[in-house]
């Protein structure tokens, strides 16, 4: 008997590829009604497409791959350990339902807890930013060019949250010294705005494993520094804060932030 082969990481994220370009397809022709529907409060939304696009990527992973997937919209796994794939089926529901831009497919296979491979897609433009653990990242199959580290904070644009703003005094006088303040309302399209070189920083204090299961790939892969606020590095099991930003950057944040308000 022939044994099966264990597919490649290469084609591990062309299938992922695949299964979010089937989802993002979903999201593009969702029918008349999306059945908006709350969650935790009346701005946590979720739609009858969030719930169908996990579904179908869920199916499709599980019987191509075989292995286990945590997604927002009710998959769960018992354990982190071995090959798990991390789903977000859109992230950014609010602008789905409101804006009809900025919102993403997020998926990553991580192995003990470690993102391996990930795909973000910008649904709206089709654009798929992909990574590769130690390979590099590409967004719709070209190259991407590692972040420039040279400027300051001061000289770029910060993404956060007004919320962020409020909760850290601190973080509201970085962004008047800074170029501007941004919010897209997709926390894995913000991380790819840095990752990209169009943002210098992203701040958030509360974010999902499938937020950022991917964006954080292809942050890293590209020489984004990705940690908590605190500077501790990433544990994607848990939820929490995230500081996203070349070198230089992080390092004038992490200070301003938690170390010297002055
Ligand atoms: P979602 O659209 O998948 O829920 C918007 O502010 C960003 O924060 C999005 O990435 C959104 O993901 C996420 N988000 C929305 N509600 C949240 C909540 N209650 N806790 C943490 N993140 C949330
Ligand atoms: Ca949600
Ligand atoms: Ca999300
Ligand atoms: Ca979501």
């Amino acid at each position: 008997a022939v044994e099966p082969t264990t597919p490649s990481l290469e084609e591990l994220l062309a299938l992922a590829v695949r299964v979010v370009e089937e989802g993002a397809a979903i999201a593009r022709d969702p029918g008349k009604d999306l059945q908006v529907t709350t969650k935790s409060n009346r701005n946590d939304l979720v739609t009858a497409v969030d719930r169908r696009v996990e579904e179908c990527i869920a199916e499709r992973l599980l019987a191509e791959s075989g292995y286990p997937l945590l997604g927002e919209e009710g998959h769960d796994v018992e354990t982190w350990n071995g090959r798990v794939w991390v789903l977000d089926p859109i992230d950014g529901t609010m602008n789905y339902v409101e804006t009809h831009r900025d919102y993403a497919i997020s998926l990553a296979l991580c192995e003990d807890g470690v993102p391996v491979l990930g795909v973000v897609m910008d649904v709206v433009p089709a654009r798929c930013y992909t990574a590769l653990r130690a390979g590099g990242a590409w967004c719709n199959g070209e190259r991407l060019a590692p972040v420039k580290d040279e400027r300051g904070f001061t000289d770029a644009v910060i993404i956060t949250d007004l919320k962020e703003m409020w909760a850290l005094p601190r973080l509201a006088r970085c962004l008047e010294q800074s170029r501007g303040h941004r919010r897209y309302g997709s926390a894995a399209l913000e991380c790819v705005e840095v990752a990209a070189g169009r943002a210098g920083a992203f701040v958030h204090m509360w974010v999902s494993p499938w937020d950022i299961a991917a964006a954080s790939l292809i942050c890293t892969e590209l020489g984004v520094v990705f940690t908590r606020l605190d500077g501790t590095p990433l544990d994607l099991r848990w939820k929490g804060s995230v500081l996203v930003a070349p070198g230089r950057i992080h390092r004038e944040l992490l200070h301003r932030l938690m170390i010297d308000a002055e």
